[in-house]
């Protein structure tokens, strides 16, 4: 990924999920934002951004944080949000098994409180270690944490799955959480 790419990225990301304000931008209630409205306000910051770069990254990006509607004309990020969004996913059986990667210093309020959503809309797990190794590793020395997720779901708890493959869910009580 260029640093163009990667800079254009970060503000999507900011944009699309915690502060369209930033540039007057709508989103609808689903977190669609209008392609070229985007692309107009997002002018400013960067001049060099069309349609055709705009896709590029949408299509290349690591994690296919976003996506487009299915004619180009909406734009949203698939999950991540701090804004309060309804991205219509249906719930889902998840696998025996999701992962959850994160660092030593919160392990002891993760043992009281369980996984818990912070400042975001659901928790989110992964379906293999890799991934969680790389969400730990934002933040020091990733810890994996291993959630019994199918009997979550049998005991009535609903998980999703985004459009880019990160599995949600509302929280993690702490009994389900394998900490070794
Ligand atoms: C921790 C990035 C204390 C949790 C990544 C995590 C991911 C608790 C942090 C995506 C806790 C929240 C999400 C509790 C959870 N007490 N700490 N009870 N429960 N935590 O960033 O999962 O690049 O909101 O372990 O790659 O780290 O943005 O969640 O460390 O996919 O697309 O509180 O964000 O994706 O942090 O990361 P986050 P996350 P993007």
């Amino acid at each position: 990924m260029g640093i163009d790419h990667k800079k254009i990225s970060k503000f999507l990301s900011l944009v699309l999920r915690h502060r369209p304000d930033k540039i007057d931008l709508q989103l609808d209630k689903e977190g669609w934002a209008v392609t070229q409205e985007l692309l107009e306000k997002a002018k400013k910051h960067f001049p060099q951004l069309d349609t055709a770069l705009l896709t590029e990254i949408v299509e290349s990006n690591d994690k296919q944080r976003f996506s487009f509607n299915s004619d180009g004309s909406r734009i949203r990020a698939s999950q991540g949000h701090s804004l309060t969004v309804d991205l219509g996913y249906s719930p889902k059986l998840p696998p025996e098994f999701l992962y959850h990667g994160t660092v030593e210093k919160f392990l002891d309020p993760i043992k009281q409180n369980g996984l818990l959503k912070m400042s975001r809309h659901h928790v989110h797990l992964s379906r293999d270690t890799d991934t969680a190794i790389k969400v730990g590793s934002r933040r020091g020395k990733a810890i994996i944490l291993r959630i019994r997720a199918a009997e979550m779901h049998k005991d009535g708890m609903q998980f999703y799955e985004s459009e880019n493959g990160v599995w949600l869910t509302d929280q993690v009580p702490a009994s389900y959480i394998e900490f070794k």
